[in-house]
């Protein structure tokens, strides 16, 4: 792995059996492009996924399942750093050094925490909830990452980030690469298939609205064949005229590497019918290898656990030497060895 390469760095959380398409096209397909070009660290964040209640043995099986479903769509071990975050004791020792620098109320103007703390109840949400964006930018910052590859979502926690960085290496010296959000903009919000309006999410979507990956193909099929759309006839992507069209324009030129103009002129004369059992076709045949895939690393678990813990070690070598500069930085006494 070239080191002169650009660093990237990203998560996904273990929260739940299988990766919907949303985190598939938003986020882990640019993943697999990035090992390409990045030096690239990429990790199951499970200390994030406990800042809602989880189930001890679920989120053990999750963390696995996770790993498998990135390996399953494409992360090679050789051409990238791939990490379980609870490895890597550094992220929690910089989260709090960065809990300690950043403001309460611009912690408050953290959107994500407003929409999952509604869900939830404002009185049940923890405070790790509340902090969450902060252990992300020790994430972040302990790898001195260039580029963050999410969907739109999580814009503005990358934003709160650069404005971290920049306060600490103001106050205390040039310490962190301040990191750029990277958003491809065509697949930055996957929506609802149900409900265009809002993004296909776990915790939101109804069943039939969102596609997980590891489900039968055959059932996936069926969602994208009931995808709700519009009363009108004509195959163009338009936002806010036809957002359920537009959103399946997507998912189908994402997957076949085929141009939405050229998509709108197949399908001229044709109707929604029509595009949507192409693409739940697409589908089908994009998802079976990887569920495939998914399932040898899967039945496997000593190759997958050993794939993590190289992991772990290559990334704690970084994320050691940052978080020794920082608390340096910060001004705690060295241990004595
Ligand atoms: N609908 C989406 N479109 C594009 N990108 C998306 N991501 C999530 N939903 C969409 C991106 O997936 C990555 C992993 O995110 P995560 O592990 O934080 O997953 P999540 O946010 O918990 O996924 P959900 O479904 O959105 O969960 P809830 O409902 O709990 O909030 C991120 O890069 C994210 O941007």
């Amino acid at each position: 792995m070239a080191s002169d390469r650009p660093r990237v760095l990203s998560g996904i959380q273990p929260t739940a059996g299988s990766f919907h398409l949303g985190n598939y096209l938003g986020a882990v397909r640019q993943w697999v492009a990035m090992q390409e070009t990045h030096d690239a660290f990429y990790m199951v964040v499970d200390l994030h996924a406990i800042t809602v209640p989880q189930d001890p043995a679920e989120l053990r099986a999750n963390t696995r399942l996770a790993a498998a479903q990135l390996l399953g769509a494409g992360l090679d071990p050789d051409r990238c750093t791939l990490f379980v975050q609870s490895h890597v004791p550094e992220h929690a020792q910089l989260g709090w050094v960065m809990n300690c620098l950043t403001g309460f109320g611009e912690a408050s103007r953290m959107t994500q925490f407003k929409d999952k703390s509604a869900k939830q109840g404002a009185d049940r949400a923890t405070v790790g909830l509340f902090t969450y964006p902060i252990l992300q930018i020790a994430d972040i910052l302990l790898y001195q990452a260039n580029a963050v590859p999410v969907g739109e979502d999580q814009r503005q926690h990358i934003e709160l980030t650069r404005d971290l960085a920049e306060r600490f290496n103001g106050r205390y010296g040039q310490t962190f690469t301040v990191p750029a959000p990277y958003i491809v903009k065509e697949t930055a919000k996957i929506f609802d298939l149900q409900d265009p309006a809002i993004k296909m999410s776990k915790s939101a979507s109804a069943p039939k609205g969102i596609i997980n990956l590891l489900d039968e193909p055959k059932t996936s099929a069926k969602k994208i064949k009931s995808a709700v759309t519009d009363t009108g006839t004509e195959i163009r992507f338009d936002e806010t005229g036809k957002p359920g069209i537009s959103n399946l324009l997507t998912i189908y030129s994402t997957l076949t590497g085929a141009g939405v103009s050229e998509l709108e002129k197949k399908y001229e004369g044709k109707g929604y019918g029509a595009l949507k059992t192409d693409l739940a076709e697409v589908f089908v045949d994009w998802v079976t290898p990887f569920r495939a895939r998914t399932q040898e690393f899967l039945d496997d678990p000593e190759t997958l656990d050993s794939i993590l813990a190289k992991g772990a070690e290559k990334a704690r070598a970084v994320a050691a030497e940052t978080l020794a500069q920082a608390y340096d930085r910060v001004g705690f006494l060295p241990a004595k060895h």
